[in-house]
């Protein structure tokens, strides 16, 4: 079996690369251009046999088209490519409409222009429903009626940001070309998955980035964290200082902390990808965890487990993290993806966080600073 993987270098394109090469598929993963190195994610792949990269650009029509020509024989091909941060699609509407959405276009175009009888995979998203869930009203232990809010596939899209507008421009495009062409197209509409590997400008892995730096500092001044309590530290509002000006460490700076997620560990979610791509027929599923959490609870679990007292006092709200629109609430149904292709999730919420923390505790390096927060 051959597959295509276009953002081989994300956070999913890694993951999907080694689970498509444990199951002997000859692996060819697209890769940008770029004036510094971006196959940190795949650099442990790059000398297995079956792995290989070529340059493409899925903005550009003709390097897609000349990949596939090069490669009429693939039989799975994996768009997970995008300008995936919400935050940054507020200031590059134009670029993420170009990648996030004419990019899945232009590569279910060249499918038909090339004539290939390849199986599709469209990486879409849970911020396509935005501001939309739907209620169902079941009973607790108690026997009282609660309000379950949630999204599945029968959810209507209600998109908040460039990002999301693409990403259903995207979605649409699969389904009209399942039809008009009978491409064997398929979408996973993915809620949040993280791990290890997660941008570091994602919150999730900027809180847990954070904690590692911040642990390190530590123990470079012999500060033991457990005995830290708010009283050690002084009231300015974006330094932490210990025993003096001399010892400071910038907080963490974040924005919204009050959003809900539902969040999934992405070595779980790739494995939905490649399930939807075995079955006879092409569908769209919902693949999420089925449980919300909101930041709070992310950095309860995620200090805690690091040994350090309440989160607060680290923390700085910076406006400049916030959004000009925000998705305040997701919680999917996964019952589709458990009932068609027997998924499940396999890592619960604090798990999840606690192997990031430990993750970036274990792995912190002196930081390049990224242009984007
Ligand atoms: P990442 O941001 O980690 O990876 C995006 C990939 O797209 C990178 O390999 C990037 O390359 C590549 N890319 C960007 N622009 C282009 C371009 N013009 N041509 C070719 N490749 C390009 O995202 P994730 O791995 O987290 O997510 C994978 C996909 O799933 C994305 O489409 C994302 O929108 C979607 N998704 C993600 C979810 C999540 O929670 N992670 C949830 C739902 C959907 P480079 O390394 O050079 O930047
Ligand atoms: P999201 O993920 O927008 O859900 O998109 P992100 O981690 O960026 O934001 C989650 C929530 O945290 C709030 N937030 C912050 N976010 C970032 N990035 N940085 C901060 O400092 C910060 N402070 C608070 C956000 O406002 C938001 O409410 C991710 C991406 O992977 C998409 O590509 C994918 O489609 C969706 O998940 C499902």
């Amino acid at each position: 079996m051959k597959a295509i993987i276009f953002g081989v270098t994300g956070q999913d394109g890694s993951y999907l690369a080694e689970l498509l090469l444990e199951k002997d598929y000859q692996v060819i993963g697209v890769c940008r251009r770029s004036s510094v190195n971006n196959a940190e994610r795949i650099k442990h792949l790059l000398d297995i046999e079956g792995f290989n990269t070529v340059i493409g650009d899925v903005t550009d029509v003709s390097s897609i088209t000349g990949i596939f020509q090069a490669h009429p024989d693939v039989n799975e091909i994996y768009n997970l490519a995008a300008q995936s941060h919400v935050g940054v699609s507020f200031s590059q509407p134009g670029a993420t409409w170009d990648i996030t959405g004419k990019g899945c276009l232009n590569i279910l175009q060249s499918i038909v222009d090339v004539g290939l009888d390849a199986r599709f995979y469209q990486a879409s998203s849970s911020e396509m429903f935005g501001d939309s869930y739907d209620i169902r009203l079941p009973k607790d232990m108690n026997g009282e009626v609660y309000e379950n809010k949630y999204q599945d596939e029968m959810t209507r899209f209600l998109p908040q940001s460039p990002y999301a507008i693409a990403k259903v421009a995207a979605h649409q495009a699969v389904r009209l070309y399942r039809e008009a062409y009978n491409i064997h197209g398929s979408c996973g509409i993915l809620f949040n998955h993280e791990s290890p590997r997660r941008g570091e400008n994602f919150v999730t892995r900027k809180i847990t980035k954070w904690i590692g730096q911040f642990v390190e500092w530590l123990a470079f001044h012999g500060i033991p964290a457990e005995r830290l309590s708010k009283q050690c530290w002084n009231d300015d509002v974006e330094m932490l200082y210990y025993s003096g000006e001399q010892n400071s460490f910038p907080k963490l700076r974040l924005g919204n902390l009050d959003s809900f997620r539902d969040w999934g560990y992405a070595g779980d979610y790739v494995e939905a990808m490649w399930m939807m791509l075995q079955q006879q027929k092409p569908n769209d599923f919902v693949v999420c965890t089925g449980e919300t959490h909101n930041i709070r609870e992310f950095l309860e679990i995620a200090f805690n487990h690091a040994g350090l007292e309440h989160w607060s006092p680290y923390v700085f709200i910076d406006p400049e993290f916030y959004r000009p629109a925000e998705v305040d609430y997701l919680k999917g149904d996964n019952f589709k993806a458990r009932s068609f292709l027997n998924w499940q999730p396999t890592h619960s919420f604090e798990d999840l966080v606690t192997m990031m923390v430990d993750h970036d505790i274990d792995n912190t390096y002196a930081k390049v600073p990224s242009c984007v927060q």
